[in-house]
C-alpha cells in the first residue's frame, strides 16, 4: 500500500498542477461577444481577436460560439470547444475558455463591481431613444444576441469605456502600442468588447492563424466516420452551394460594391484578380454542372491514380442532389449529403475532401478554403476566373 504521506503529497501535486492551470495572467484578459453574423462571419472575427490578442499580449477568454435557431428570440452560446480544440490555440498565444475564466479567475481578476465594457464610441440603447437621461453607454447587453451572450456567464458591466479613435489593425501601425500605454493591464485586467476586435472579412495577414483552429475531436471523428462509412472508397469533390432565400437577397449588393462578404478570397484584397460579378455569387445550376464536370475531368487527367467515385454536397437550402447524379450518372460517381442539417459537421468533411468547390463570397466557405490551404489542399470557387477570362487563357495556352 502507498505510505500514507505519500499519497497526500500526490493529490497536493495534483491541486496544485490543476491550478496552476489557472494562474493569473499578470499581463491581463481580452474578451469579446461574437455579436455579428453566424458562424462565418465569427470565425473571420476570432481569428483578428486571437492576433489582436496576441499584439497586446493578453490572453485571449475564448468566447462561446453564438447561434440562432429558427423560432426562438434568444441566441444559444456553445462553449468554444464543442468545435474546437483549445490545445493548439495555445500553440501561438495563451487562450482560456470562458466558462474557466468565469468559473476560476474573475473572482480574483475581475470582480463583478469592476466590469468595464468597451466600445469605439456611444452606442443607442434600444429603449430609450429620445432624451436618454443617462450618460453615453456601450448598452454592451441591448437585444440579441447582445444581452444572452453575456448572460450566459452572468456578465454585468457597470461603466463603458470608449476607446475610439484607436482601432485593431496591429500589422500596419504600432496600434498595439498605443493600446497597451492606454490601458495598462495593472490598471485594466479585462478589456470586455462589446463586438470582436477585428475586422471583417478576415485581415490578409491572419487568414493562416486558421492553422490553429483544429477539430474537436468529436467533429474530427464525425467527419472520419462519414467519409469512411457512407461515402466510396476512393477520392471524393466536396461542395458548398450557398443558395438560401438570404443569400439570393445578399447577391443584389453585387451591384454597388467592390467587395462583398469573403471575396478577397478569390479577387485579392485590393481586387488585383479581378471585379465582383453576379455568377460569382449566384452560380446557375447549369454553370454548377459544367464546372463539377470539367473539374472530375480534370483530375482525372492529372491525378488517374486517385480516382473520383463521390461527391459530397454541402449547402444551406437547395442541395441539388437530383440534377447532380443525373449529371455524373455516367461518369459513374455518387452524390451524398448529410440525412441532418449539421453546419459544423458539413464543414469538417469539407475540410477533408480531396478538391473543394465553394462560393468566393460566401464566409462559410472561406473557412473551408483557408482550413485547406493550411494542408496544402486545393480548393476552386464557382464561376471563378470569370468564363470569358478563363478562355482567354486557354487560348493562350494552346497558342
Ligand atoms: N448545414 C449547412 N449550413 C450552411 C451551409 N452554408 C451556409 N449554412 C448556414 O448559413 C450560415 C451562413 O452564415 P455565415 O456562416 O456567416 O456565412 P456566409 O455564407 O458568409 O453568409 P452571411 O454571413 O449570412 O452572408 C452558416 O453559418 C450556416 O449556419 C452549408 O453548406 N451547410
Ligand atoms: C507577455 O506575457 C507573458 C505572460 O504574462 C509574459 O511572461 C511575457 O514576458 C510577456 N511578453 C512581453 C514581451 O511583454
Amino acid at each position: 500500500m502507498l505510505c500514507p504521506n505519500l499519497f497526500i503529497y500526490l493529490i497536493l501535486t495534483l491541486i496544485l498542477t490543476a491550478e496552476a492551470q489557472f494562474e493569473r495572467d499578470p499581463n491581463g484578459y481580452l474578451t469579446y461577444c461574437p455579436c455579428m453574423g453566424r458562424f462565418g462571419n465569427q470565425a473571420d472575427h476570432f481569428l483578428g481577436s486571437l492576433a489582436f490578442a496576441k499584439a497586446l499580449n493578453r490572453t485571449l477568454i475564448l468566447p462561446p460560439w453564438v447561434e440562432y435557431r429558427k423560432g426562438e428570440m434568444r441566441s444559444r452560446q456553445v462553449s468554444f470547444d464543442t468545435y474546437f480544440q483549445v490545445q493548439p490555440l495555445l500553440d501561438y498565444h495563451r487562450v482560456i475558455l470562458m466558462s474557466d475564466f468565469m468559473s476560476k479567475l474573475a473572482e480574483d481578476v475581475w470582480p463583478a463591481t469592476e466590469r468595464v465594457s468597451f466600445c469605439y464610441m456611444e452606442r443607442k440603447s434600444l429603449q430609450q431613444e429620445k432624451n436618454d437621461p443617462d450618460a453615453p453607454n456601450c448598452h454592451a447587453k441591448d437585444g440579441n444576441p447582445f444581452g444572452p451572450f453575456w448572460d450566459t456567464h452572468n456578465i454585468d458591466f457597470v461603466r463603458s469605456e470608449f476607446y475610439g479613435p484607436l482601432h485593431f489593425d496591429v500589422h500596419h501601425s504600432t496600434m498595439a502600442t498605443k493600446w497597451m500605454n492606454n490601458y495598462p493591464a495593472d490598471k485594466w485586467p479585462v478589456l470586455a468588447f462589446t463586438g470582436a476586435p477585428a475586422s471583417f472579412p478576415v485581415q490578409h495577414e491572419n487568414r493562416e492563424l486558421q492553422k490553429h483552429l483544429q477539430w474537436s475531436r468529436k467533429y474530427n471523428v464525425a467527419a472520419q466516420e462519414y467519409i469512411r462509412n457512407v461515402l466510396p472508397r476512393g477520392a471524393f469533390i466536396g461542395l458548398h452551394l450557398r443558395n438560401g432565400i438570404d443569400w439570393v437577397r445578399a447577391c443584389e449588393h453585387i451591384k454597388d460594391s467592390q467587395q462583398l462578404f469573403a471575396s478577397p478570397q478569390c479577387l485579392g484584397y485590393k481586387n488585383e484578380r479581378g471585379h465582383l460579378y453576379s455568377d460569382l455569387c449566384m452560380p446557375s445550376k447549369e454553370a454548377i454542372v459544367r464546372q463539377l464536370k470539367r473539374t472530375i475531368k480534370n483530375v482525372r487527367q492529372t491525378q488517374p491514380k486517385n480516382e473520383v467515385k463521390s461527391v459530397f454536397v454541402a449547402s444551406d437550402a437547395n442541395h441539388m442532389i437530383a440534377e447532380l447524379t443525373a449529371a455524373l450518372s455516367r461518369m459513374d460517381i455518387s452524390v451524398h449529403k448529410l440525412p441532418e442539417d449539421d453546419p459544423y459537421l458539413d464543414l469538417a468533411i469539407l475540410g477533408q475532401s480531396n478538391h473543394f468547390i465553394g462560393n468566393c463570397i460566401s464566409s462559410y466557405s472561406a473557412f473551408v478554403k483557408r482550413e485547406r490551404d493550411a494542408h496544402d489542399f486545393p480548393s476552386y470557387f464557382w464561376s471563378f476566373p470569370k468564363e470569358k477570362d478563363r478562355q482567354q487563357a486557354k487560348m493562350h495556352e494552346e497558342l
